[in-house]
């Protein structure tokens, strides 16, 4: 057994939904932990949630919940959704567990035993009426770059610019209002500029991390490395630093040591290891990979090995680095629609699809990736539907209505050279794999494919099947083809492990392996055995339905403001008539109100707290306060538009419309979706 690898994708930060760029990252590392447990390997896949720092602890102080109950509806979306993309972790952590805090502590401790920890004085942001320090997300002020007011202390929302609360105009606390007041605390900082010559020698390494990405990094060496203010003053969501008072470890420090906690939740989960530091131990053989976006590699290619080395843990022998997704050739935007969470993409397709889609444009290099509509589905159907899909299905299709499901024994002269030339590409398309770079490796399949459809084409066993004398030569062509559908369990298990076990139940065979490839000669399958209930792979995708994941608000006419609610109102315009893919776009969902109130100096709104079935509940304001009392909405179940984009009203983020029928004023009846859990489907 060679030494056991353990490999992990960044930890995702328990504040919001997986998106689709997120699972360009896991889809990728999950078909390289596949491609390793194919060929035999010792392999454990590990990540967790990033739950420390101010964004989130301020993001649950809003929706009034305790961080840690704000942390744990985020885990069990990011979980589902992991799971229901079929990304195979063996274990799915937090970082606010009592595992991460007890390897926080002994790397703190380490580094500091070893020297690599500095006090230095810092001036911070204070607020004297509420008696405590302020993080940048609990600051507010103006844009020094483009005016905006009303922005958090660290970056602007509006153009973007990142800047400190010191360049902030007008800040203030966002507690209490008051002007900033400045404040000297001593802080725990990781002399990161003690580790230049190591660290320039690790990065230099190409099996460590890709050149470019290293070359970027050269920028922090020659402004000198800075050493690394590791303390946030409290109240912060994170761990104590052991020995001080009110202080807190950033969240970045945290992080990372997030891999040895979930590393360390597996060994005590599975028995399969003593403890994290079977791994971790820098004694230890095992090989550590990490997988990540461009964005985060100075905290995982300079601080975390730097860190590794003063605390004497194992280093990561590889970063690999991904780039970033945009869709249809533009950044994700919220406003366009274009940011496509994960689970918005499983309500309304097959999550086959985008594992193949990722694996065809995924190298292992830092370039950016594009889901263009267009191609995605132009592809699939070109690729997976029609290329693998159909020489599967016609192949085991025939077999079984012709000839019982019962293979034609062995015809060597026939499909050994087409099972061969399939066989020759089985280690490039392993090898590349395990590099990291599906992108080739579907480019092979593909290739093997192309060339077993081409085999049918010339046998034309559809043909001479009807003919008594080729019968024979059409069972014998289409037994050869069978064996190349065989090699495809092996081959797409690691992309589409779901197609793969289908292929293998309908050929009623165990998958193969690249392990099990390592030997094989033809003929490959055995071909005693009679074949299971053929079924198509994977059907085509449909413009409509792929068009239906850039979900841009319907166009709603504005509600015009009523004079009085006397006042007559002209009757309604007749709607346009709607392409039904534009219908498609609107999700309408059942939801249960779970409170309700009025809506301060709106004398038309209430607030509402509704149950969709998500992960934590929606707040809508709706402008049915003349209809309905607060207490008559409480516990009903209503009709939502779900995808709305969020809009402000009387300063409330109302995230969704509930649907009314009537004239409106006192004449509204809220729409009753029946008896259905919240989240159904309404259509
Ligand atoms: N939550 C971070 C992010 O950018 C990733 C943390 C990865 C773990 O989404 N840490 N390190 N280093
Ligand atoms: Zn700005």
């Amino acid at each position: 057994m060679t030494a056991p690898t353990l490999v992990s994708c960044a930890l995702p930060y328990a504040n919001g939904p997986v998106h689709l760029g997120h699972l360009v990252e896991h889809v990728q590392t999950d078909i390289y932990v596949r491609a390793l447990r194919s060929t035999g390997a010792d392999v454990v896949f590990v990540c967790a949630d990033d739950t420390h720092g101010a964004p989130i602890e301020l993001n649950a102080l809003k929706q009034g919940l305790s961080p840690e109950a704000f942390v744990a509806t985020w885990f069990d979306e990011h979980t589902a959704v992991f799971r229901d993309f079929h990304v195979s972790h063996d274990h799915y952590g937090s970082t606010n567990s009592p595992e991460n805090q007890h390897y926080a502590n002994l790397i703190y401790e380490r580094a500091k035993a070893a020297g690599s920890i500095g006090k230095k004085d810092v001036e911070q942001p204070y607020d004297a009426k509420a008696g405590r320090w302020l993080s940048d997300r609990f600051i507010r002020g103006t844009c020094p770059n483009c005016g905006a007011k009303d922005q958090y202390g660290d970056a602007c929302e509006v153009c973007n610019a990142a800047y400190t609360p010191r360049e902030l105009k007008d800040a203030r606390s966002a507690i209490s209002g008051e002007p900033l007041e400045w404040k000297k605390s001593s802080h725990a900082f990781f002399l990161l500029s003690k580790h230049g010559e190591f660290l320039t020698q690790t990065i230099r390494d190409p099996a460590f991390m890709n050149p470019g990405p290293a070359a970027q990094l050269g920028q922090f060496f020659e402004k000198g490395l800075a050493d690394w203010d590791i303390t946030r003053d409290g109240p912060y969501f994170g761990f104590p630093i052991p020995g001080e008072t009110n202080q807190f470890f950033y969240v970045w420090l945290d992080a990372p040591i997030g891999y040895i906690a979930a590393t360390e939740q597996w060994a005590k989960k599975t028995g399969r290891a003593s403890s994290a530091l079977d791994f971790w131990a820098e004694s230890s053989d095992a090989c550590i990979v990490h997988s990540i976006g461009k964005d985060i590699v100075y905290f995982h290619c300079l601080f975390w090995p730097a860190v590794l080395k003063v605390a004497q843990l194992k280093r990561p022998a590889r970063v690999n680095i991904h780039g970033h997704l945009t869709v249809n050739g533009e950044k994700m935007s919220k406003s366009r629609g274009t940011f496509i969470n994960a689970r918005a993409y499983l309500d309304r397709l097959d999550p086959n699809y985008l594992r193949f889609y990722f694996a065809s444009l995924l190298g292992n290099g830092p370039e950016d990736l594009d889901l263009s509509l267009k191609e995605f589905r132009e592809r699939t159907n070109a690729e997976l539907v029609n290329n693998l899909g159909n020489l599967a299905n016609r192949t085991l299709s025939l077999l079984v209505k012709e000839f019982s499901g019962r293979l034609a024994a062995p015809s060597p002269a026939l499909g050994r050279p087409l099972v061969e030339g399939a066989l020759a590409k089985v280690p490039a398309i392993r090898a590349a794999f395990l590099d990291f770079d599906p992108r080739t490796a579907v480019k092979l399949v593909l290739e093997l494919g192309y060339a077993a459809n081409q085999f049918l084409t010339a046998h034309e066993p559809w043909k001479k099947l009807k003919v008594p004398e080729s019968r024979e030569h059409a069972h014998q062509a289409l037994s050869e083809a069978a064996e190349v559908v065989y090699l495809l369990t092996a081959l797409l298990e690691p992309i589409v492990p779901q197609l793969a076990e289908r292929l293998a139940g309908q050929l009623a065979r165990p998958g193969l392996t690249f392990r099990a490839l390592e030997q094989a000669t033809y003929p490959v399958l055995d071909r005693g055995p009679a074949l299971g209930v053929p079924a198509p792979l994977i059907a085509r995708l449909e413009a409509e339905q792929v068009d239906a994941l850039v979900v841009t608000a319907p166009v709603v006419p504005k509600a015009p403001e009523r004079a009085s609610a006397e006042a007559p109102k002209p009757p309604p315009a007749a709607a346009a008539e709607l392409e039904f893919s534009d219908f498609t776009k609107v999700s309408l969902k059942a939801g249960r109100v779970l409170a309700c109130e009025r809506v301060p100096k709106a004398d038309k709104l209430l607030k509402l707290t509704v149950d969709l079935g998500e992960a934590a509940p929606r707040t809508i304001v709706s402008g049915i306060a003349e209809a309905y009392a607060p207490e008559a909405v409480t516990g009903r179940a209503v009709v939502v538009v779900a995808n709305l984009k969020p809009r402000a009203l009387k300063g409330i983020e109302s995230r969704g419309m509930i649907l009314t029928a009537g004239r409106g004023g006192k004449d509204l009846v809220l729409l009753d979706p029946g008896d259905v859990p919240p989240g159904a489907e309404v259509k």
